[in-house]
């Protein structure tokens, strides 16, 4: 094994740097904070109430930065001690450290866990010595060294602590990509890692901040006493990590404006690796290349008539080759909407139409735009999916040809449609007004369908089919974002009238899987006059945003959800939404921080200590839940993984991940874990959208 020397704390080094906008020194206890005020828009920032929580320690620090061991009480131990170092088979760990104390006192120092208990009893007297360790562990079972010093009675003076093993210890999760200059940026430690913690640039190595561990916290869902980390107030662009004293490290991450960029970029090429029916070059997309696949007519699914249509093109859905409507407007959705908030000029994603003078990310949309199309029949009606039978089995996309069915139209459907649709006619109004037109006459005729018949729900899977099923119970989202996005197309009355209604009368909640009432509630607050009806989807916005910020305060992971359920990342990205949604109509900045603090999580500020976007980041998956990935061994970057889901869902119970597994960690990084490890455009669309917002926009 190579040698990798961590010459990890050095309180000394401390003493002599400068550049400390955090003095560990002043341990400020303020005093308590008043709850923030509602009504104003009043956003706290983390630091105060974090502060107000931070138990002091069995030790502190004098102005030498010493650590001064004191015990007052003859039957107690006081104890400083650190869990941040991974032991495996192999690893060395060097200490050393400086003791004295003005009477003569006994010092237990030790290293232990389940299955070792190194100890050395040290006699200190006023001569400041240092002392020396060597240490080797060979047992088979990793874990996390607990390393510790007591004394029984007196005072101990410790200093110069320098901790040096060959292997990396990761204990703080923070974002692998980065943070914007002017945000907030946080981590979370793992384990206690002592009082203070460094951020120190990755090519150098020099100590540029310091800062305090805040909030300890034990916090059930993922197992851990945790603690928080803010260097919002670092602002100096640069490639950096973070370290505790004891050595227990992030990994490293960027500070600049334009942070995002590449994880933006990558999301939506992965939309390209998904297309159906065209050719995907190896040259362009690697181990994701496949031939002309589904190039085949689809056959109407009745009973009585064989009639086949041609549904060619659009998006496979996720790790299946299923192509169904409620999940494709969702994804084209969140890209279309992303497009005309934050609009993109990038045409240089490499994919197939790079450097044609038009947006990629428009190229992209148009792909499932032209596919939902084909899936409308000429009364307006809007057929549901394109499937085979079952899943297909684990097969190349050219080679799955079981029959295609189609399964017939339903009104939930229809209203996706009419609400994607439209919004896409809003977007290429200023790239190509004919295809707008032509769009807009698509989105009406749809309107006239579904105007004609009554609220229902959407049928499940007919006897026989086992694909995808989105069971979705509830129309009344759909049909809100139908009549929104009619509204913001044609500022037709009636189709407020009819959103209005809905909103005030019915459950606008939609399924999990397929939700679009957010999008409806973007159309109308960014088209309707500022009346009651504003007023009052404004409020449920913006309540919706302070319970998600009054709940991340709680809790060392920036998280939003009590529970962990299939796609949880993707309803991060829609809770990031809602935040920014909030932004947008109050203007208060605040909100949009709390959607970037959010997106941590995603990208790695999570007690699993992954970026669960593949191909970005330090650590992120290397497989997903995908045939392709799964029979060519790759996965395509830019992938949005499905994430935690506390009920295992795909059966998933070995010896990493079962019901004793923490819920917060119950994701597994392999192939067969559907529910935690699949990759699906829907995911995707409603991630695209989120991270719109925070990707350098000013650059592109
Ligand atoms: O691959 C399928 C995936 O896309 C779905 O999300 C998942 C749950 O509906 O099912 C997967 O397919 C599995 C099927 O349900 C059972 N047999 C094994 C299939 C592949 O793992
Ligand atoms: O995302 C869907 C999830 O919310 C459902 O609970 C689950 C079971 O019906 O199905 C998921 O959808 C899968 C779909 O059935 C097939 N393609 C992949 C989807 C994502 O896992
Ligand atoms: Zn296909």
């Amino acid at each position: 094994m190579t040698k990798f020397l961590l010459c990890l704390l050095m309180v000394t080094l401390c003493a002599c740097n400068t550049a400390t906008p955090n003095n560990p020194t002043n341990s400020p206890m303020p005093n308590e904070s008043t709850a923030p005020v509602k009504k104003e828009y009043n956003i706290p920032s983390f630091k105060s109430e974090a502060v107000n929580n931070w138990k002091g320690l069995s030790y502190t620090y004098n102005e030498s930065l010493e650590k001064v061991l004191v015990n007052d009480d003859d039957t107690l131990s006081s104890i400083a001690t650190t869990s941040g170092i991974k032991l495996s088979q192999g690893t060395t760990i060097d200490i050393s450290f400086s003791a004295y104390s003005s009477d003569i006192t006994e010092l237990i120092f030790n290293i232990n866990g389940p299955t070792i208990n190194y100890q050395k009893v040290l006699t200190i007297d006023e001569n400041k010595t240092t002392y020396q360790f060597d240490f080797e562990y060979n047992e088979a079972t990793d874990y996390d060294a607990i390393i510790s010093f007591s004394i029984n009675k007196g005072k101990v003076i410790l200093g110069d602590l320098e901790v040096s093993s060959n292997n990396k210890s990761y204990g703080i999760r923070a974002n692998q990509e980065g943070y914007l200059k002017e945000d907030f940026k946080t981590a979370t430690l793992a384990q206690y890692g002592g009082d203070i913690y460094y951020l120190k640039d990755a090519n150098t190595d020099e100590i540029k901040y310091r800062g305090r561990f805040l909030n300890p916290k034990e916090d059930k869902k993922s197992g851990e006493y945790n603690y928080f980390l803010d260097f919002s107030d670092f602002k100096e662009e640069g490639e950096y990590y973070l370290e505790t004293e004891f050595g227990s490290q992030s990994y490293p991450f960027k500070i600049n404006d334009d942070v995002y960029k590449n994880a933006y970029d990558k999301a939506i090429r992965f939309l390209t690796s998904q297309r159906c029916g065209t050719n995907l070059s190896e040259e362009q997309f690697g181990a994701f290349a496949h031939t002309k696949c589904h190039d085949v007519d689809s056959k109407l699914y009745t009973t009585l008539s064989d009639t086949y249509i041609d549904t060619r093109g659009g998006w496979h859905d996720a790790g299946d080759y299923g192509r169904y409507v409620q999940t494709g407007v969702k994804a084209l959705t969140g890209v279309l909407l992303a497009q005309l908030i934050n609009p993109s000029s990038a045409d240089d994603l490499n994919i197939p139409e790079s450097s044609n003078g038009i947006p990629d990310i428009l190229d992209e949309a148009r792909q499932e735009i032209e596919w939902l199309s084909k899936m409308q029949k000429s009364n307006g009606y809007v057929y549901r999916k394109v499937t085979t039978k079952d899943f297909p089995s684990l097969i190349m996309p050219e080679d799955d040809d079981a029959t295609l069915y189609l399964l017939s139209e339903s009104t939930l459907t229809t209203s996706s449609f009419v609400g994607a649709i439209s919004l896409a006619s809003i977007v290429y109004e200023q790239y190509d007004k004919d295809y707008a037109s032509l769009l807009k006459e698509r989105a009406l005729k749809g309107y006239e369908a579904i105007k004609a018949n009554s609220l229902k729900a959407i049928e499940s899977n007919p006897d026989g089919f086992t694909s995808g099923d989105y069971l979705d119970k509830n129309e009344a989202d759909e049909r809100f974002f139908a009549y929104a996005g009619i509204y913001a197309l044609t500022k037709d009355d009636e189709a407020l009238k009819l959103a209005k209604n809905l909103y005030y009368k019915e459950d606008l909640k939609g399924s999990d899987a397929a939700s679009v009432k957010d999008y409806g509630l973007y159309l109308l607050l960014a088209n309707v006059k500022h009346d009651s009806f504003y007023e009052d989807m404004l409020k449920e916005v913006t309540d919706k945003a302070y319970s998600s910020i009054y709940y991340l305060r709680d809790n060392n992971y920036p998280y939003p959800y009590t529970s962990y359920t299939w796609g949880s990342n993707m309803h991060v990205a829609e809770d990031m939404f809602n935040l920014e949604m909030a932004y947008l109509f109050t203007g208060n900045k605040a909100f949009l921080n709390y959607a970037s603090y959010e997106l941590n999580y995603l990208l790695g500020q999570n007690c699993l200590g992954i970026c669960f976007e593949t191909g970005v980041g330090f650590y992120s998956p290397n497989i997903y839940h995908h045939r392709i990935a799964y029979l060519k061994d790759g996965v395509t970057d830019g992938a949005l993984v499905g994430g935690v889901d506390q009920n295992l869902s795909d059966g998933i119970n070995d010896d990493r991940i079962n019901d004793e597994t923490p819920i917060a960690k119950r994701y597994s990084m392999t192939f067969a874990s559907y529910s935690t490890n699949e990759v699906a455009i829907h995911y995707n669309g409603a991630y695209i959208l989120a991270l719109s917002f925070l990707q350098g926009l000013t650059n592109r």
